[in-house]
């Protein structure tokens, strides 16, 4: 059995990225059967400089029956930026959607929290069982909703993507993240894989719509850029955070 190994990084985050983080990898252990993942050789852990402060990246993943890659990714910016990023890519056979959430605290304050579980498939719409049990969650109310980018279609009518303002919230999103993540890998658990050729290919072209919206972050993909140049940027976005199948 493949067991997740502790970040050195995670204790110098904001406590609720480092908690966030803690809940992801004791999820995946919990209800996935993790196998390893065979990052670039160069990309699992990072250091540049962006601005004069440090840009440190580190990397998790792993593979499992139903996922084809499983990535966490924490990264700090000097004392000015903390950032977890995780995506759970399904395999081709399996028509899951895709699991992504992205923390971001500036100076020791989060500024964003978005979680969701995309679908990929049917434009708007999940499989009903994760319907169900997602309408079956408590309703969150949150102080500062904040406004999609126009890239953000992918995202399903369930995301939470919010300005956290207190502690009470920090601990909902701790909450809501891990009832997603429960979810998602026990509906993946239970699922037969397909062998329909005409559903694998519906499910690679969502995947890759994905990753294509999501290529259209220009803030994450700023922050690579000055920390380490155009090139590396947009190796690293393509190949890292969202490689197409
Ligand atoms: N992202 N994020 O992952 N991003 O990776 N992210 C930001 O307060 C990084 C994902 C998403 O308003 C911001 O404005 C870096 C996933 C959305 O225009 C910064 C990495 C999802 C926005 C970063 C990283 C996702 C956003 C600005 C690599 C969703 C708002 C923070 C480690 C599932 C975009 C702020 C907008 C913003 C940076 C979403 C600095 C470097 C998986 C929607």
């Amino acid at each position: 059995m493949t067991t997740v190994a502790p970040s050195s990084l995670r204790d110098r985050l904001h406590p609720t990225i480092a908690a966030l983080s803690d809940v992801i990898k004791n999820i995946w252990q919990a209800e996935l059967t993790l196998e390893p993942y065979q990052m670039p050789e160069d990309l699992g852990y990072v250091e540049g400089t962006l601005e004069g402060e440090r840009l440190t990246i580190e990397n998790c993943c792993f593979q499992t029956r139903e996922f084809r890659k499983i990535h966490l990714e924490l990264a700090q910016v000097g004392s000015a930026l903390d950032i977890l990023h995780c995506v759970m890519f399904p395999r081709s056979s399996f028509a899951l959607p895709m699991f992504g959430t992205d923390l971001v605290a500036g100076r020791g304050q989060l500024s964003m929290a978005i979680a969701d579980l995309s679908p990929i498939i049917d434009e708007r719409a999940l499989p009903e069982p994760y319907d169900q049990a997602l309408a079956s969650l408590p309703e969150l109310v949150f102080a500062q909703e904040r406004t999609f980018p126009s890239w953000g279609t992918i995202f399903s009518s369930h995301c939470l993507f919010v300005r956290p303002s207190n502690a009470a919230e920090e601990s909902q999103i701790l909450d809501r993240v891990g009832d997603f993540l429960r979810i998602h890998c026990r509906q993946a658990v239970a699922m037969t894989p397909t062998t329909e050729m005409a559903e694998i290919e519906a499910i690679e072209l969502g995947q890759r719509r994905y990753c294509q919206q999501q290529l259209q972050n220009d803030k994450t993909r700023r922050v690579l850029e000055k920390a380490f140049g155009v090139d590396w940027a947009e190796r690293y976005m393509t190949t890292v955070l969202f490689d197409v199948v």
